[in-house]
């Protein structure tokens, strides 16, 4: 799967996490951040919701950055006319397509919803930008109704459609489904927006790939409505695990852990515990088993290179899982000399201590050092 581009929408879908607030300058240090990740492009709020938003999105587009700039706005000629004003590359718009949202939210019907389409694509190309159609609620949408919108704003000349699964209700073999169905529909590009509420958003964005997509939206820990979509960091490295020298040439990894802070600090949470890639205990080995391997060869029990990304392994010695070759290496790391069979007995104090509660590295070390000194005599 190669040749897909990241949309990345922390500073629009972002935005619309429960704790975000950024202001002026700290959008543009998440800007900045992003583009230098190398994000092919960067979705800013639609200008049309706030006056400061509007001003925001005139600044970032100003910035001069290597990715391309969008906002995102409903597929409305009262917004379209705001944001082609703004200096952005191009608009994603997007409308409800499906019979809850059309009832329920905007109350117009799929052959109104055509012809306003047709309106403000024309007029956003019209001023030479780049343009994405995308339908919301994409897969509660009737199939019939989705391919005959999506078809008629292809022959527009769309930049892309988009699919986005909005309540995150979709499975990966259903957005392989739609996906392939409309890549035979379609001649342009294909964008795919994830939301995670159960939990598929990153299978889905690899499945809508494997199915002819082109673009994923993400945002920086997969912040968004409710708990969020793709987050960037989760994608990397699904995509890192497909191909590795793909994903390598295209994005500064070894920033995506400083950018995940810069994120959790603006909005106040803490990068969780199991977070991909930079969670506190991605690349901590446990088991004795595991350690012994690990120690051999890394990749008998890891897919990413730690070192990749900036990050370091780790291997757990101060608990009763332990082995004595994951001692042993701690033993030489820390330059002192003992035979196996002296590891093995300080293995087993280890483990009878461990049983009692689990040891820090530091307790772990001072009892190697004097087990040490314990078998060479006091004074050495
Ligand atoms: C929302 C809109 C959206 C838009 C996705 C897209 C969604 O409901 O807030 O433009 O493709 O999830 O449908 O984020
Ligand atoms: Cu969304």
């Amino acid at each position: 799967v190669r040749n897909f581009s990241i949309i990345e929408s922390t500073l629009r879908e972002g935005e619309q996490f429960a704790n975000a607030f950024f202001d002026t300058a700290k959008k543009i240090e998440i800007a900045k951040a992003l583009d230098e990740f190398g994000v092919e492009y960067l979705e800013l709020t639609s200008p049309a919701a706030s006056e400061q938003s509007r001003i925001d999105c005139t600044e970032i587009a100003k910035l001069g950055l290597k990715a391309k700039i969008l906002t995102h706005t409903r597929c409305h000629m009262d917004d379209a006319r705001i944001a082609v004003e703004t200096g952005v590359d191009g608009l994603d718009v997007v409308i409800g397509t499906s019979s809850l949202l059309r009832e329920f939210s905007h109350g117009k019907d799929m052959d109104y919803i055509t012809k306003q389409a047709t309106e403000v694509i024309t007029f956003i190309k019209s001023k030479g930008l780049e343009v994405r159609f995308s339908t919301e609620d994409s897969f509660r949408s009737d199939l019939v109704d989705l391919l005959s919108i999506y078809k008629a704003v292809d022959k527009l000349g769309v930049n892309r459609v988009g699919i986005a699964d909005t309540v995150g209700c979709a499975t990966p073999t259903q957005v392989y489904e739609l996906v392939r169905t409309l890549r035979g529909v379609v001649s342009c590009d294909i964008e795919c927006h994830f939301h995670n509420d159960t939990g598929c958003a990153i299978a889905n964005a690899h499945a809508a790939l494997e199915a002819g997509a082109t673009h994923i939206d993400t945002s920086v820990l997969g912040i968004g409505e409710r708990n969020g979509i793709s987050p960037l960091g989760g994608f990397v490295a699904r995509m890192y695990a497909t191909d590795r020298e793909y994903v390598m040439s295209k994005y500064k990894l070894h920033m995506l852990r400083d950018i995940e802070n810069l994120i959790a600090d603006a909005v106040e949470v803490q990068v969780p515990f199991n977070n991909y890639i930079t969670g506190y205990c991605a690349f901590t080995h446990k088991a004795g088993i595991h350690a012994k391997a690990i120690l051999n060869n890394p990749s008998t029990y890891e897919i990413l290179k730690p070192e990749d990304f900036g990050m370091t392994r780790y291997v757990s010695i101060g608990h009763r899982l332990t082995g004595w070759n994951a001692v042993k290496n701690r033993v030489q790391q820390l330059g002192l000399t003992l035979t196996d069979d002296q590891v093995k007995q300080v293995t087993a104090k280890i483990k009878a201590l461990a049983d009692i509660r689990p040891r820090n590295i530091d307790a772990v070390d001072q009892l190697l050092r004097e087990f040490h000194a314990e078998v060479h005599g006091s004074n050495n």
